[in-house]
């Protein structure tokens, strides 16, 4: 029989201790990195949404995504407004980013008219006469590129939601989404509801108090301050209403399809 010294019990209880505790800070560690491993895998191989409008990402990524896309519409719904800032803030030299759609050397805004696509048989013309009759809103805010780069700008032009109530067309309104793209329709956006009657969402005939040039969009662009500039559409040709989501270049390209702020 063993005598046991107090003091040496206590010295092995320490130690043993000490033992489980490495055996459970390595369980643990290895538990947590199977399950990690687990969830990954099974990302990996979840069946992928039908490439279209959006970009082949996983199934439950996407749907993880569109949760997070309501919660935010939800939480910054219609009182949210973008800071705005005065105009001797506004840069006079404005950037030009890409230009896709926009360089198009047919195109004339001599001839230019806006189409809206009413219904399948009804498309209400509108030309810059008519638009410029409208009541005029300015805005002065801080225009954000994907990119990483933002600049304050200076735009003018007629309220979406203005444009709408006069022309009419708020029954069109209760679909999900706006639809804009350019006349070639080689760029094209789509919209959520909320945030194309944004009070601050503009049709833009002006910059810095002068007529639209080409490559910032002539002769009318989109002014979206609670969007990313990707969804600023460049020279405006065709607007359209649908449940279904509206074509949309970076979306397709892999983008997030509300690319808010
Ligand atoms: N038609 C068209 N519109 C467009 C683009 C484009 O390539 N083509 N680029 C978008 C992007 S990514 C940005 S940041 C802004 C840039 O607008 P700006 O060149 O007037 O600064 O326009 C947006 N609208
Ligand atoms: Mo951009």
């Amino acid at each position: 029989m063993e005598i046991i010294d107090p003091k040496n019990k206590k010295e092995i209880t320490v130690d043993q201790k000490i033992r489980r505790r490495t055996f459970i800070s390595f369980a643990t560690f290895f538990a947590l990195s199977a399950a990690a491993y687990e969830g990954w895998d099974w990302l990996y191989h979840a069946p992928s949404e039908t490439n279209g409008i959006t970009a082949r990402a996983r199934k439950p990524l996407r749907a993880a995504m569109n949760k997070t896309e309501i919660f935010f519409r939800k939480f910054f719904s219609d009182n949210h407004l973008v800071k705005t800032y005065p105009k001797s803030m506004a840069a006079q030299k404005v950037r030009v980013n890409s230009n896709i759609g926009n360089d198009d050397k047919n195109f004339n805004p001599e001839n230019w008219e806006l189409s809206v696509i009413k219904s399948t048989s009804e498309v209400l013309k509108v030309n810059m006469e008519a638009l410029k009759a409208l009541p005029k809103t300015e805005i002065v805010f801080d225009f954000k590129c994907v990119e990483g780069w933002d600049q304050i700008q200076h735009w003018g032009g007629v309220r979406f939601i203005d444009f709408i109530k006069h022309y009419k067309l708020v029954n069109l309104t209760t679909m999900k989404y706006v639809g804009m793209e350019t006349p070639n329709g080689k760029y094209q956006v789509g919209l959520d509801m909320e945030s194309a009657l944004h009070p601050q969402t503009i049709l833009a005939y002006e910059m810095n108090d002068q007529p639209l040039q080409t490559v910032h969009g002539a002769p009318l662009r989109l002014i979206i301050p609670v969007k990313y500039g990707i969804k600023n559409l460049k020279c405006i040709g065709k607007i359209t209403f649908s449940d279904q989501r509206p074509p949309d270049y970076w979306a397709k390209r892999g983008y997030d399809y509300y690319s808010g702020l």
